[in-house]
């Protein structure tokens, strides 16, 4: 990997930048200086630069021994639109993701902070964040909300439901049904799956929904034009229903789970909810996560049938810290799965 060698004294060393949050349980890793530069165009071309040209640098940031499989990185660049503060790229150890809810209210929290620290952020060119700004993702532009709390809320990307109802055989015979929905990721969500949504109960959850993403591959059930699903979300009844509308489990690309409600899973959730004319525009959803934490969500509709989901959500900062890159290091980009 070539990493410009006027970053550190020592020649060895490359330095990076990140802040660290938490948006409901789930690590955020926001790279606000020294990753790598993308270039100009749209966002979806910056994203595939990424892929075929960078790649190291993902897995230097989100792989073991930095990173781990639960956490999601965010990289910043200049942004694709007039007006927009920045573009952002999200990604894991196994991958890039089209968008993610709970990074950019992790983003959101780590512009603050660096805002409130008084630096000025080379993507606004001053040192106050506006409290309402607007962020460009590969899958469209996502305008954020601040507020005095700390909690953010963000207008994601129109959601629709693509199929309803959809049987899936597994492996061991037993067949179950989900719904095929966008929310800036591809997602299967399935309630008839017959497990407790229990933190208890983790390993089950995630060997089922390991089976039913292998399932969709072998039977060739994607999301539109043959795309890929690659997040499993299952429902079941919330841990207090004066507190909660549903709680759920997300199984992301790779092998982790969300330990947050997921933002992209609740707009794919509203999607359908709106589909079957069970939540009204502007009603409040309480999407509840496998650990208790929680997201509210409602939707707007759009002109083309589709939704506008908001969902607001909390992140604490974690660490404001300096990845170290060795040259020397033998798994100085990661350890690549
Ligand atoms: O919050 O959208 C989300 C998300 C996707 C993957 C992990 N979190």
């Amino acid at each position: 990997m070539h990493y410009p060698s006027e970053n550190t004294q020592q020649a060895n060393l490359y330095r990076m930048r990140v802040i660290d949050s938490h948006t409901g349980g789930e690590p955020t890793r926001v790279v606000v200086a020294g990753g790598p530069d993308l270039g100009s165009g749209s966002m979806l071309a910056r994203k595939q630069r990424f892929e075929t040209q960078y790649d190291r640098w993902r897995t230097a940031i989100a792989c073991e021994p930095r990173g781990n499989d639960v956490v999601v990185g965010a990289l910043l660049t200049p942004p694709e639109n007039e007006g927009s503060l920045c573009g952002v790229i999200f990604f894991n150890n196994v991958g890039y993701l089209g968008m993610c809810g709970h990074g950019t209210v992790g983003v959101a929290v780590s512009l603050a902070y660096l805002s409130a620290l008084g630096e000025r952020c080379w993507m606004h060119g001053s040192d106050h964040l506006p409290s309402h700004f607007v962020l460009d993702t590969p899958v469209g532009s996502v305008p954020v909300d601040t507020h005095p709390d700390g909690s953010a809320t963000i207008q994601n990307v129109p959601s629709y439901r693509f199929r309803r109802s959809v049987e899936v055989q597994l492996n061991n015979s037993q067949s179950v049904h989900g719904d095929v929905a966008w929310g800036g990721n591809w997602f299967f969500l399935c309630e008839d799956h017959g497990l407790a949504i229990d933190v208890a109960n983790i390993s089950q959850l995630h060997d089922f929904s390991k089976r039913v993403r292998h399932a969709l591959l072998a039977h060739s059930i994607t999301g539109e034009q043959g795309a890929q699903i690659d997040h499993i979300e299952l429902f079941g009844a919330p841990s207090d229903p004066r507190k909660f509308d549903s709680r759920n489990f997300v199984l992301c690309p790779g092998e982790a789970y969300d330990r947050s409600p997921c933002g992209t899973g609740t707009s794919a959730k509203l999607a359908c909810l709106a589909a079957d004319g069970k939540l009204a525009p502007g009603s409040i959803w309480r999407q509840e996560s496998v650990v208790g934490s929680k997201f509210e969500a409602s939707y707007a509709l759009a002109a083309d049938g589709k939704i506008l989901p908001r969902i607001t959500g909390t992140a604490y900062l974690t660490a404001d810290s300096q990845l170290l890159i060795d040259s020397n290091d033998p798994f100085a980009h990661g350890i690549r799965e």
